[in-house]
């Protein structure tokens, strides 16, 4: 039994719904729009059937070049209903969560399921999804499986629309090499501009490339996200925002605190490593919470290069936190809060440490 992510994307959504409303205009270019002003017929185009899309129609084109690319080929626009679609994703996150050991919905019409399996059984629970949607909502879907969310996301663009495609452990490295960096999930315009400038194309590039340098350009930390990325580690945690739970403790002080040596933050910390200890988690941003003597509220977090539960890696970061805090204060405190974001799993962790 492995930890099995699997990935599931619906096809040109909005649209797609709309053809099963009315399954007569599902043979001709279907675009729905998002109106600015419908009186002129002004506005976005939220997405296109790939009948559409075939003539160089997308999502975020303005309207009127849509029926410029469509003119005399029998199109049908037609507005948003997010309610309609709204109703249409709740229905397919119920039909979805029994077979999740873990659930995340991360869009209208994106779900990460986890599973606890092995790559076989994911791939029939796959194609089993796969059909029940059909039957049921009468709509496609592209699924990808893989060991973490990063490689189960890029799986399921793969192949599109109606695609399936499963990338077990020792085939990331041959799954991501040849993809263009541009594939990975996030990667701003910025960071794939300064790639291109420096000749990284591909993934197997950015792979190959020293990470001190990228850390010049990009920060260290997405630079070191990045890197991560390109040998396909991701930890994240497939769990809903409110599932996404943060980890914080807050303290009353016995008397309100004007400097760092009056503050003692030991018992937090250790009831913070604890907490993450007990659910296997590392966490990649560490805060603090301070309420003033005015109940005035104060945060102050900072990312890790690396994700840790380390006692002594979280106690430097929040001594050298509150340092920063009580230079600027101008009022005592009175409660004084630790707390951690970001948490990942641990299970079947690896780490750059291991390259
Ligand atoms: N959407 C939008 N405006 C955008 C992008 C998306 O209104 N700029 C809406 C319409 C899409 C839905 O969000 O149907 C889901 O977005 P996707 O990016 O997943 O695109 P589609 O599902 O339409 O197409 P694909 O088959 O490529 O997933
Ligand atoms: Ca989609
Ligand atoms: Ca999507």
């Amino acid at each position: 039994m492995e930890r099995i992510v699997l990935h599931l994307d619906l096809d040109y959504f909005f649209a797609q719904v709309e053809e099963r409303q009315r399954p007569e205009i599902a043979s001709k270019p279907v675009v729905v729009c998002i109106y600015s002003d419908v009186e002129r017929g002004r506005g976005a185009v939220s997405t296109a059937n790939y009948i559409a899309r075939k003539f160089g129609v997308h999502s975020g084109i303005a309207i009127f070049q849509a029926r410029r690319l469509l003119a005399g080929k029998n199109a049908v626009f037609l507005p948003a209903n997010h309610e309609l679609y709204g109703r249409v994703s709740l229905a397919i996150a119920e039909t979805l969560l029994p077979y999740a050991d873990a659930f995340e919905q991360a869009s209208v019409d994106e779900f990460y399921l986890e599973i606890s399996s092995s790559y076989r059984a994911a791939e029939e629970l796959a194609k089993k999804i796969k059909r029940e949607l059909v039957e049921k909502f009468g709509l496609t879907c592209s699924v990808g499986v893989g060991p973490n969310k990063l490689i189960a996301k890029m799986a399921a663009s793969f192949k599109k629309p109606d695609g399936l495609t499963v990338v077990s452990p020792v085939a990331v490295q041959s799954f991501l090499d040849p993809l263009d960096v541009d594939k990975i999930p996030g990667i701003g315009q910025k960071t794939n501009q300064y790639l291109q400038s420096k000749n990284i194309r591909k993934i197997a590039e950015l792979r190959m490339t020293d990470r001190g340098l990228l850390a010049e350009e990009l920060g260290k930390n997405a630079a070191g996200m990045l890197f991560e990325y390109a040998h396909g580690i991701d930890n994240s945690v497939v769990a809903n925002a409110e599932e996404q739970k943060q980890f914080s403790r807050i303290k009353t002080l016995k008397e309100p605190a004007e400097s760092l040596e009056a503050v003692d933050v030991e018992e937090l910390i250790a009831d913070i490593v604890s907490a993450l200890e007990q659910e296997n988690l590392v966490c990649r941003v560490i805060g603090i919470n301070i309420i003033d003597s005015g109940m005035r509220a104060h945060t102050r977090s900072k990312t890790l290069p690396q994700p840790t539960r380390d006692g002594e890696v979280i106690r430097k970061v929040v001594i050298e936190l509150l340092r920063e805090f009580f230079a600027e204060a101008s009022v005592p405190v009175r409660r004084v809060g630790v707390r951690v974001e970001r948490l990942e799993s641990r299970k079947g962790q690896k780490s750059l440490g291991e390259f």
